[in-house]
């Protein structure tokens, strides 16, 4: 997969693209990222890429031709070929992975980081084909929604993570919380590590996991307990819960 980032602070982005998971799947040829600097685009001998709002109000607005054709010279580079040009803004929908997992079938994207106030409207016209944004607080700018969205979609790209990991992921785990995860030591202040972890047997150790992350979802998450994540077994394994819960109820 190839990513053109449209940006204004492209420095900001060397830590998290050249380390971890997103640095191996660049490094394996897997993900190819790019930046380019909008300010570059400006065509003004001050190089400033922000004007004033029409209609007046407060702050600045990033102006549309030179995020124009900053996205031309990502897409010259790119021999042309179309892409899904996505805009990391407030207004956009919730990026969430089933985005991740879609948008790791792409070949190629561009992501636009805004800044300011925002963007032109007319960029969103012209080209924005998808606008994305990953949840609801104020921030200075888009780089860091992009990051997030990278980071979520270098790791389903298939290949990125090993094997184990991404089998894990599409079939048994997916769309609840996770169960609660030990390690050594087996006591650590005066808490020690649930025995049936140690018991070796395996079939009631992916049952207990399977409990302990549907206690979780329903606990802090029941939104996601929808009908389509839900197995049979599952469901069996709610059933219980409630009995055990009405238990405790009748005292
Ligand atoms: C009004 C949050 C403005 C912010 C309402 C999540 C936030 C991009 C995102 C803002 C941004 C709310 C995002 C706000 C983002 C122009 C530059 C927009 C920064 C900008 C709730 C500032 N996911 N915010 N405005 O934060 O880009 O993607």
């Amino acid at each position: 997969m190839k990513i053109d980032m449209l940006t204004l602070f492209p420095e900001m982005f060397s830590g998290p693209f050249d380390s971890s998971i997103v640095k191996r799947a660049r490094d394996r040829g897997l993900l190819e990222i790019s930046f380019t600097d909008i300010r570059d685009f400006s065509g003004n001998k001050h190089h400033t890429v922000d004007d004033t709002p029409y209609g007046g109000g407060a702050g600045m607005v990033m102006q549309a031709p030179p995020i124009m054709r900053a996205l031309e010279h990502a897409y010259s580079q790119r021999g042309g070929a179309s892409a899904r040009v996505i805009l990391m803004c407030p207004t956009g929908l919730t990026f969430d992975q089933h985005w991740a997992r879609d948008l790791a079938r792409e070949e190629h994207l561009v992501i636009i980081c805004g800044h300011y106030e925002g963007i032109d409207e007319r960029v969103r016209e012209l080209a924005v084909t998808d606008e994305l944004s990953i949840g609801d607080y104020v921030l200075t700018g888009g780089e860091l929604p992009a990051m997030v969205v990278v980071d979520a979609v270098a790791r389903m790209i298939p290949g990125v993570l090993g094997e184990q990991a991404s089998a894990e992921e599409d079939s048994f785990y997916q769309g609840l919380l996770e169960y609660p995860q030990y390690t050594r030591p087996r006591d650590y202040e005066d808490l020690s590590v649930p025995q049936i972890l140690m018991s070796g047997h395996h079939e009631k150790i992916r049952l207990w996991r399977r409990r302990q992350a549907l206690l979780k979802t329903l606990e802090r998450r029941p939104d996601l307990l929808r009908e389509e994540v839900l197995s049979c077994e599952d469901r069996d394994i709610l059933r219980e819960i409630v009995v055990s819960i009405q238990g405790v109820i009748k005292g």
